[in-house]
C-alpha cells in the first residue's frame, strides 16, 4: 500500500504528501545534499541516497535506484522534483505505478525551466500537471492539472511560487486517488472513478469562490 518518493532537492511536494497523511514508506534522492532528506528523516521516514554521479551509465544508476525502491515494495513510485531522466527499462518496470508532478500545463513546456519559458512565451495561464510517467519525457497520461494566472508583474520566482502552491494541492489528491484504485488509464486519457468534474481540474484562485 505504500509510496516511495524520489526527490533531488527541496522536497516541498514530498512534504505535502507526508502532511496529507499518505503512506510514504521511503524517500530516495539522487543527491546527498537534498534538503528534503532532512524533512523526511525528521518525520521518521526512511531515506536512501543513490548518487547518479557514482554510475557511468544511466542504466546502471536506474538499476541501483530500482533495487533501493524494491526494498520497500511500494505500490506507487512518485517523482517529486526528481531531476534525472529515467531509462525505458526503469519506466517499464514500474509501468502504471510511476507518477510525476511537472511545473507546467502539459503538453506546453515539457522539460526544464518551465516558468522562464512560460514568461517568455507570454502565456496568460500557467500551472502544473500530475501525470503517469512513460518513456517519452513529460508525455504520459494526465491525471490532474491546476491552472494559475500569469500576472504582468511576475518574474520567475513569483510565478514559480504560485504554481508550487497549486502543486501542493493536486499532488496529494492524485496520489490518494491512485491508492484508492480510482484511476483507470485508457490510451492517453485517465478516467477518475467517482471524481466530480471539478476534481480533475483546479483553477486557482477559484473563480467560483
Ligand atoms: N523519465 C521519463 N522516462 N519520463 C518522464 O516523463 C520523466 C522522467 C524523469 C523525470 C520529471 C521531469 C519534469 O517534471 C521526469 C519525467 C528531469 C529532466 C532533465 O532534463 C527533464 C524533465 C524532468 C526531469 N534532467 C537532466 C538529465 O540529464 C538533468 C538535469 C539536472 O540534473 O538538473 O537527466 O520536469
Ligand atoms: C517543483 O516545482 C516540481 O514541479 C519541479 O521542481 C520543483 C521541485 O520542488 N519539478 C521539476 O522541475 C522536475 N524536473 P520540491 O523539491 O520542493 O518539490
Amino acid at each position: 500500500m505504500s509510496v516511495v518518493v524520489l526527490i533531488s532537492g527541496r522536497g516541498s511536494n514530498m512534504q505535502a504528501l507526508l502532511e496529507a497523511g499518505l503512506p510514504v514508506s521511503a524517500v530516495i534522492s539522487n543527491r546527498a545534499d537534498a534538503k528534503g532528506l532532512e524533512t523526511a528523516s525528521a518525520r521518521g521516514v526512511a531515506t536512501r541516497v543513490i548518487e547518479h554521479r557514482g554510475y557511468a551509465a544511466r542504466e546502471a544508476f536506474d538499476a541501483a535506484l530500482a533495487d533501493a525502491i524494491d526494498g520497500f515494495a511500494p505500490r506507487l513510485v512518485a517523482l517529486a522534483g526528481f531531476m534525472r531522466i529515467l531509462t525505458p527499462a526503469f519506466v517499464a518496470r514500474y509501468a502504471g505505478r510511476l507518477m510525476n508532478i511537472h511545473p507546467s500545463l502539459l503538453p506546453a513546456f515539457p522539460g526544464l525551466d518551465t516558468h522562464a519559458r512560460a514568461l517568455a512565451a507570454g502565456v496568460k495561464l500557467h500551472g502544473c500537471t500530475v501525470h503517469f510517467v512513460t518513456a517519452e519525457l513529460d508525455h504520459g497520461p494526465v491525471i490532474v492539472q491546476a491552472a494559475v494566472p500569469v500576472f504582468a508583474g511576475d518574474d520567475e520566482a513569483s510565478l514559480a511560487a504560485r504554481v508550487l502552491a497549486a502543486e501542493h494541492r493536486i499532488y496529494p489528491a492524485a496520489v490518494r486517488w491512485f491508492l484508492e484504485d480510482r484511476l483507470r488509464v485508457e490510451g492517453q486519457r485517465v478516467i477518475g472513478r467517482g471524481l466530480s468534474e471539478s476534481e480533475n481540474t483546479l483553477i486557482s484562485p477559484d473563480p467560483e469562490r
